[in-house]
């Protein structure tokens, strides 16, 4: 990455909007954790313009920093927001690999749920501190490594009443034959787990049903993420099964994300609700392809190639994905509440752009896709990694934003709705995390949000300081 090094008079000249605004960034020297950016009457001169961020139509201030290739900084929308400021606070420490981070969904329980790559499950005091016995250790019967291992969790709707939650891993053992596919080391594994009858602190590790299985054929792309929707259904993300450019055509003659035979490349929906071993699951009235002939009635969404983390709006029920992309494209998928059966377009598109259409007569036919509302190439990262609609109480300003994060770049970025009904990024916080680093963002009860580094660290953001 290379920055162009203009002073702070550039943006002003190019963008009145900006002419009395002026920003310093102060950093800590302690570490990377906290980043404070705030107002400063003028502005100084060590303050760059850097071109490596993938807005469109906004501008940005930044400020160099020996740790990154183009320093922090903060952008502007085509709305100013009124915070211009962020802190991460560390919650929780000694979690490496963490890759997902929930709440139990009870009224009143705070604790934060951090799910390790390795197996685990710590509950974190939010306080930089972590509950000294893990909630549930699947280590011995999760595959680990690269893109494997224990992806996601989620709490049962009703947890309090029935201690449910699930768990979505990649097997290290032959499970037996689920979904007529014999499921073995390195196939994905969706059980389902009970609270400890005696110790509200604790999963019962004898409990697993498991509720659904499927194939992999390689190690990567293995998606992961579990979400309950507004409608108390269980929804799972799936990536396209691994390998690169989705070139496994054991379902159909052009890979998997477009192939409606294979659980592979999906969002699914099922009904869990009532789960036992003579019915593990029931699909759902309105699963858009219950009725097709050679469809998965489980599919939901579909041309997904690695959705690493998708999420809903806790308050429209909106669904948002974060699809990482092949080579250049990664992007921000979106669904209404409700709506089923979309196309994101993998792999005739990776983003918007024409990635192959080999032995796909569909892919011509633009009307079936459903384009992303924000994508951004590989000048600004590498792998993103979806996020949360802010929901909290701590931040009104960032009400209804979707935040999230790439691998590679170590920003956050703020993705809002514009009058239009289009998407734009407002704002863009580089945290100061070495790159390769930024697993997981999560969401608390309260809907504050945190972010990961696969290290260990767990940070809730702040805004507004
Ligand atoms: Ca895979
Ligand atoms: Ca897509």
């Amino acid at each position: 990455m290379k920055k162009i090094g203009r002073r702070i008079r550039s943006v002003v000249t190019r963008n009145q909007k900006l002419s009395r605004l002026a920003f310093a960034l102060l950093f800590s020297t302690v570490g990377v954790a906290t980043l404070f950016i705030a107002r400063a009457a003028t502005p100084t001169a060590s303050i760059d313009i850097c071109d490596n961020t993938p807005l469109e139509g906004n501008a940005f201030i930044g400020h160099d920093h020996p740790a990154t290739s183009c320093g922090h900084y903060v952008s502007f929308g085509f709305n100013p927001p009124t915070a211009v400021g962020a802190a991460l606070t560390k919650v929780a420490g000694g979690v490496a690999g963490a890759v997902d981070m929930v709440p139990s969904g009870v009224n009143g329980d705070n604790r934060l749920f951090i799910v390790t790559q390795g197996g685990k499950v710590h509950i974190s005091n939010k306080d930089g501190s972590n509950s000294p016995a893990v909630f549930l250790d699947l280590s011995a019967k999760v595959t680990f490594g690269g893109e494997q291992g224990l992806l996601g969790l989620v709490f049962d709707p009703d947890y309090a009443q029935n201690g449910y939650f699930y768990v979505n891993y990649i097997a290290s053992a032959s499970r037996g034959t689920y979904n007529g596919q014999a499921i073995g080391r390195g196939d994905t594994v969706i059980s389902r787990f009970t609270r400890s009858s005696s110790n509200p602190h604790a999963a019962d590790p004898d409990s697993e049903l498991l509720i659904m299985g499927y194939d992999q054929p390689e190690e990567n792309h293995n998606g992961g993420g579990l979400q309950f929707g507004p409608d108390g259904y269980l929804y799972i993300s799936s990536g396209d099964g691994g390998g690169g450019g989705d070139d496994h055509d054991d379902y159909c003659a052009y890979g998997n994300s477009q192939c409606l035979a294979t659980y592979l490349g999906k969002i699914m929906r099922i009904d869990v609700a009532g789960a036992n071993t003579s019915q593990r699951y029931k699909i759902p009235p309105g699963n858009p392809f219950a009725g097709t002939a050679g469809a998965k009635p489980e599919i939901w969404h579909y041309g997904l190639r690695n959705p690493w983390r998708f999420s809903f709006d806790k308050q429209t029920g909106d669904m948002f994905i974060g699809d990482v992309g092949q080579n250049e494209w990664e992007e921000v998928d979106f669904a209404a509440a409700g709506s089923g059966g979309k196309n994101f377009g993998w792999r005739c598109y990776e983003g918007t752009h024409v990635y192959t259409f080999a032995a796909n007569a569909n892919c011509s036919n633009a009307g079936l896709f459903t384009r992303p509302i924000h994508e951004y190439n590989h000048n600004s990262g590498c792998s993103i990694t979806g996020g949360y609609v802010y929901r909290g109480t701590q931040h009104p300003e960032a009400d209804g934003t979707y935040i999230f994060s790439d691998y590679c770049s170590s920003k956050l970025w703020y993705l809002a709705k514009k009058p239009d009904t289009t998407w734009a990024l407002t704002q863009t916080i580089e945290t100061g995390f070495p790159d390769n680093s930024v697993s997981a963002l999560g969401q608390d009860q309260s809907g504050e949000l945190y972010v990961a580094i696969l290290s260990g660290n767990v940070y809730r953001i702040d805004l507004n300081h």
